[in-house]
């Protein structure tokens, strides 16, 4: 084993469980998406195909047991040498169910993944440290009521291996900036679990024009983007004031958020209303959030980690010099692979989305290499207080 300093954690990384792959397979004839069904191939052999999205092109994508089988994760780890992964439930989570149904079944799939977790292997004999953790599920629906939502915070909190919960950007209805949400907030603070909130929708889809582009543009536009724009959406209703230990992560980097974080604080500047708001410019708020590392190219990664280290000194009445300081901002980035999305389309040995990470994080200028051992796994194993 590796010493814990060296590590390598991968936080981004999914599964449908199989009491959900079960739910999927159920929803074959369903007039809407998500569901997994089985088609023939052109030899004639059955195949099972997931289709998750809208427009999702050539009748849905493969699915096998990557999917769901911890032995498959366990080798997709090993092949890329992964110590631990915090896996999550993939996209759309429970969604597009009714809220009594998702009440139910979020409660069974957070007891699935503590088992699933729990007996899995350790990182090696002398550690109590395990291979696999996870993140939660809360039945975020329209209809749900707050007290369910309570409930379930607290059924995750007191699951071991549980150390979070990933959440999609749509809340119960009204978006994550709604009101409705605030004692949610409160008590995912208290219990100090850790959100990660990650894309579905994308954007209307009518930005995406005519041309066939696959599901190019909805992927590396439009998730993104969801995720900008519900983050943003965060910072506004001011909820970093009001729950200032609220620990978020968000996927694919925070999207274009660091771009276009001073745009965002000149039009607060100019909007008194909103200004009024918040306690301070909006880029201090985004050295209040952890985000993931899959953004596949070291500039990204340089320039993210330039952005969230200016935090401090955009705090209300500071005075703290601006340059940024890239080591301190590799402090809230944490690497990713998105699995068992993006596999390689030929037989290769590891996969690229795997690779092209990994070597991004091996060569951001002015990372040192223990900001490096940090994004790589060191500061996954404080976020999520994983030491043993
Ligand atoms: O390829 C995709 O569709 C996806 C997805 O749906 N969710 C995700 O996390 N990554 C890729």
């Amino acid at each position: 084993m590796s010493p814990t300093s060296k590590l390598l954690v991968d936080i981004h990384t999914h599964v449908y469980l199989p009491r959900y792959a079960a739910l999927l397979r159920s929803r074959a004839g369903a007039a809407t998406v998500p569901f997994i069904r089985t088609s023939t191939t052109s030899e004639g052999l059955a195949e099972d195909r997931l289709l998750i999205l809208d427009h999702e092109p050539s009748g849905g994508r493969p699915v096998g047991p990557q999917y769901w089988d911890r032995e498959e994760k366990l080798k997709f780890m090993d092949k890329h040498s992964i110590d631990i992964s915090v896996v999550s439930t993939a996209n759309p989570w429970l969604d597009f169910l009714p809220a009594s149904q998702a009440h139910t079944l979020a409660a069974e799939l957070n007891d699935d993944l503590e088992q699933y977790c729990s007996t899995g292997p350790s990182v090696s004999s002398s550690t109590q440290i395990k291979r696999l953790y996870g993140f939660g599920l809360l039945p975020l629906v329209p209809e749900i009521t707050t007290s369910v939502l309570l409930d379930i915070v607290n059924q995750i909190s007191a699951l071991p291996h549980l150390r979070g919960l990933i959440m999609g950007t749509r809340g119960i209805g009204n978006g994550l900036d709604d009101g409705a949400l605030e004692p949610v907030w409160a008590a995912i603070e208290k219990a100090g679990l850790v959100v990660f909130l990650h894309p579905h929708y994308g954007v209307d889809s009518s930005a995406w024009g005519d041309k066939d582009n696959g599901h190019v543009l909805p992927l590396a536009l439009g998730f993104p983007f969801e995720t900008t724009t519900a983050a943003t959406r965060l910072i506004l209703s001011g909820v970093f004031d009001k729950f200032p230990n609220l620990r978020l992560l968000l996927a694919h980097s925070g999207g274009a958020l660091p771009a276009l974080s001073s745009r965002l604080a000149s039009c607060i500047d100019h909007d008194p209303v909103v200004a009024s708001r918040l306690k301070h410019d909006a880029r201090y708020y985004l050295g209040k959030l952890y985000l993931d590392a899959v953004a596949y190219g070291p500039e990204e990664l340089g320039f993210v980690s330039d952005v969230i280290s200016r935090s401090a000194s955009y705090a209300s009445g500071a005075s703290a010099s601006k340059v940024p300081n890239r080591s301190t901002g590799s402090k809230r980035m944490l690497f990713g692979t998105d699995h068992p999305f993006f596999p390689p389309l030929s037989v290769t040995d590891k996969w690229k989305s795997v690779t092209e990470n990994l070597d991004a994080i091996a060569s951001v200028q002015g990372w040192s290499e223990g900001d490096r051992d940090g994004v790589r796994g060191g500061n996954a194993l404080a976020l999520f207080n994983l030491q043993g």
